[in-house]
């Protein structure tokens, strides 16, 4: 091959040179395999239709095609069907058929037995020939569709797709025998054999192997993209790893008071073990105590808010019952407690901005878009004399970092039980070719940050949204199961490639 090579440049096809060198064709593809691998050679595919014929084409060839063969036993006065069968032998069935659907032959009934006669005088083996024609050249290619369609579906020949290989000099040709190496190694470097080696060509196109190991769940894709949005904002990411929390901090910290229907239990998942949650700190708590059964009455200056309260017995027993936080307020709460006892432990105050993303739990009814839990976003700003503006203007400025579809936002008043004024917010999803309920805002009440410590100018301007919401958009979901459980279909966690808001 490499003198073949060297000679003529290329070796136009495997199947002629390996018979004319006597190789068997399939241990020279091999072999071709093997040279190619090393890039002595370069080879690209070929395939071509080779028609040969089959054992009864042969047969047709030397006696006749089978109808040709039962026409020639055919006595001129005729012969009965039964002894034609006995001579014709192989070739009576399907020739006889052939020979009467042709009308060279016909059967008569002659005093009830089947006689067999000439119907023509004399016969033209079209079959034959076409078949002698094929063997001669070696190729079916002067035949008729329509011919060549018979002669395959009587079995007189077939059409096999002979697969070879054109050769020529491949990059490494000149180094013929040497086997180039992938790698440079410190031998070779330290010996300076590198000088003779041949090394393989890189492949600048070869793909990188496919990542091994976890992939992140489409939640959690959209959870580190919204957190990376917050922390791009400057926000700082709040302690959230406690799922369960007292009533006190789910509610009493944000002045919810203990009549509300969200602390029933028909919204709520409340803990039995352990049932009560540990106190806390007992001034706090009794001034959080104060503000919702009278208001700022009877607390000190710095405590007090211009609130009434809510006028009910407020109950320590009740605040500390432990339940499954039914949002990730729970943690700003705890969080703007822990600002406001620095503050007053003499620490400098300042603006500061935290978020979190994790789950809460609703014990709501269950549907195609509502699970018992959900994983809540919020984000909130403390800082002095914090407005509206701020808020609406801070939202805006977050969610058109998450893309176009919330270019464009409206703002609603609603309420909360704990922030005064309430807004919720809406965006125009072209996807869906609606307004869309994107999430709830407002400013914490008074009555929540006094208590804690918090002077009056001082404010915080807080809102939230969930992350199965938009996540189920933007990957399609219909079904929060298929996102979000024991059933989904795990191998999407590694294919949904990370969505893209814009
Ligand atoms: O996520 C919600 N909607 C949403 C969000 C993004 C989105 O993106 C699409 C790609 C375009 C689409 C929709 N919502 C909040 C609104 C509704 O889905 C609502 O019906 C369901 N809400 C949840 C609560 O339901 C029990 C979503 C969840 C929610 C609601 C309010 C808050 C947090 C989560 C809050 C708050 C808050 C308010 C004031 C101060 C601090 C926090």
């Amino acid at each position: 091959m490499r003198a073949e090579l060297t000679s003529s440049g290329v070796i136009a096809d495997t199947v002629p040179f390996s018979s004319a060198k006597g190789f068997g064709h399939a241990d020279l593809i091999g072999v071709c395999k093997s040279l190619a691998s090393n890039s002595f050679i370069a080879t690209e595919n070929l395939s071509c239709e080779q028609t040969h014929l089959t054992k009864e084409g042969e047969s047709a060839v030397s006696v006749g095609s089978p109808e040709a063969v039962v026409f020639s036993l055919v006595p001129e006065q005729g012969i009965g069907q039964d002894e034609l069968n006995k001579v014709a032998g192989a070739a009576a069935k399907a020739g006889l058929a052939k020979a009467m659907q042709s009308k060279w032959l016909a059967v008569e009934k002659v005093d009830g037995a089947k006689i067999v006669k000439r119907a023509v005088g004399s016969i033209t083996d079209t079959i034959q020939q076409q078949l002698k024609d094929v063997s001669v050249s070696g190729s079916a290619a002067a035949l008729a569709p329509a011919d060549l369609a018979v002669l395959k579906k009587r079995g007189l020949l077939s059409v096999v797709t002979v697969k070879s290989l054109k050769v020529s000099k491949g990059a490494a040709f000149d180094s013929w025998g040497i086997k180039a190496v992938a790698d440079l190694t410190h031998e070779m470097l330290t010996k300076g054999t590198w000088k003779e080696q041949v090394f393989k060509p890189l492949n600048l196109e070869a793909e990188g192997k496919p990542p091994t190991g976890g992939s992140l769940h489409p939640l959690m894709k959209v959870k580190a993209m919204f957190r990376e949005i917050f922390l791009e904002c400057g926000f700082e990411e709040m302690q959230t790893q406690q799922y369960v929390e007292s009533s006190f901090w789910n509610f009493d910290a944000l002045f919810q008071p203990q009549q509300h229907p969200a602390r029933d239990a028909h919204d709520t998942f409340f803990i039995k073990t352990p049932a009560e949650a540990p106190t806390v700190p007992a001034e706090y708590l009794e001034r959080v105590k104060r503000t919702h059964e009278v208001g700022g009455e009877g607390l000190a200056d710095e405590f007090a808010s211009k609130s009434r309260g809510w006028r009910y017995d407020w109950s320590e027993a009740e605040s500390r019952k432990n339940l499954l936080r039914t949002h990730t307020t729970a943690a700003s709460s705890r969080t703007l407690y822990q600002i406001a006892e620095k503050m007053r432990a003499g620490g400098e105050f300042k603006p500061q901005k935290y978020f979190s993303i994790d789950r809460v739990f609703r014990n709501e009814a269950l549907d195609a878009t509502h699970l018992a839990e959900f994983h809540q976003v919020e984000g909130f700003i403390i800082d002095r004399n914090l407005s509206l503006g701020n808020l609406m203007g801070t939202i805006a400025d977050f969610y058109r970092r998450l893309g176009d579809e919330f270019a464009d936002l409206k703002f609603k008043p609603t309420y909360n039980p704990y922030t005064e004024p309430s807004m919720e917010f809406h965006a125009y999803h072209a996807g869906l070719g609606k307004w869309v309920e994107v999430g709830n805002s407002g400013v914490f009440r008074p009555e929540m940050l006094r208590p804690m410590g918090f002077p009056e100018d001082v404010s915080v301007i807080a809102w939230g949204m969930s992350l199965e919401r938009p996540t189920m958009i933007k990957y399609g979901f219909k079904n929060i199961r298929d996102l979000f459980g024991h059933k989904i279909d795990l191998n999407l966690v590694r294919t949904h490639p990370i969505v893209r808001w814009t």
